[in-house]
């Protein structure tokens, strides 16, 4: 039977080409920087001009879809899943890593009906890497299929993950009492490049074995979650239980052991969910 989603996926990536391309211009001028919730939680004009430009393009071949886009959201849209085909689009993932030039920036777009994810593209644009996932079909970089490491001892691991944009002294010392843990299991190094879906991507690609992250928003994490299981790894919640994409949590990983694992090093602090009123 032929794929409903192909087209919608080709769509994704050429969109995502193009709003890659968007960004690696923006690089080169003046980055006007806004702030969000916090003096650390940075927006800028590239951000919502790249979402606008994604919406207007998806918007158009698919006029019946629905949207969630980090920066719709912040300017008061509703970040409800519905049960309606939707896509789940970060237009610069990595806004901190863009102001500043630090060359890991990513377009994400996660594409899911009746809840369930169906593909996820994240392109990586100042590296030019295209990743995808497809339900049931595997997930590529470049055209070259994606498989997560085979590596089952935590000690050889190499664990991916991200301070965010909390800066709450309670938050950040539970941040840095897992890091602590996690380093002392002992594993080989603890990475963290600065946006969820390339940290995901790395994951697909078995240059690390994990990531996880409090904090994180569905946009982040909708892509990049399809490409990891597709990759032959997990998703799941940072306590273990199921994944929840509205949760602002995430725990991925080459495979249940090293997951679990993880698990019982990770101290869990509140972060309000994404569909919460
Ligand atoms: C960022 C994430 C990053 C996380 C930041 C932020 P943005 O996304 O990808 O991993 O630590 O808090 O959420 O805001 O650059 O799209």
């Amino acid at each position: 039977m032929a794929d409903p989603w192909q087209a919608a996926m080709d769509h994704a990536v050429a969109v995502a080409r193009k709003a890659g391309e968007m960004i690696r211009e923006a690089l080169q001028s003046d980055r006007k920087i806004m702030c969000k919730s916090s003096s650390v939680d940075l927006v800028t004009k590239t951000d919502q001009q790249v979402e606008q430009f994604i919406f207007a393009s998806i918007r158009e071949k698919f006029p019946t879809h629905s949207f969630i886009g980090e920066e719709s959201v912040a300017a008061g849209e509703p970040c409800l899943l519905t049960e309606n085909p939707t896509w789940i689009i970060d237009p610069v993932d990595g806004t901190t890593n863009f102001v500043h030039g630090f060359p890991f920036i990513a377009v994400s777009i996660g594409f899911v009906v009746k809840k369930e994810p169906e593909f996820g593209v994240v392109y990586s644009c100042v590296e030019d890497k295209m990743y995808t996932g497809r339900k049931g079909k595997g997930a590529y970089c470049n055209g070259l299929p994606l498989q997560v490491s085979d590596q089952t001892n935590i000690n050889q691991c190499i664990v991916n993950s991200e301070m965010g944009s909390n800066r709450d002294p309670e938050v950040v010392d539970k941040i840095f009492s897992t890091i602590r843990k996690i380093l002392c299991i002992p594993i080989h190094g603890v990475r963290g490049v600065g946006t969820a879906a390339v940290n995901m991507s790395l994951v697909a690609s078995g240059a690390v074995e994990a990531y996880f992250e409090i904090g994180i928003h569905c946009w982040d994490v909708a892509a990049g979650a399809v490409i990891v299981t597709e990759a032959g790894g997990v998703v799941m919640d940072v306590d273990g239980g199921p994944f929840d994409l509205m949760s602002r949590r995430v725990l991925v990983a080459n495979n249940k052991t090293i997951a679990t694992r993880l698990v019982k090093e990770i101290d869990v602090f509140p972060a309000k969910r994404d569909d919460a009123p």
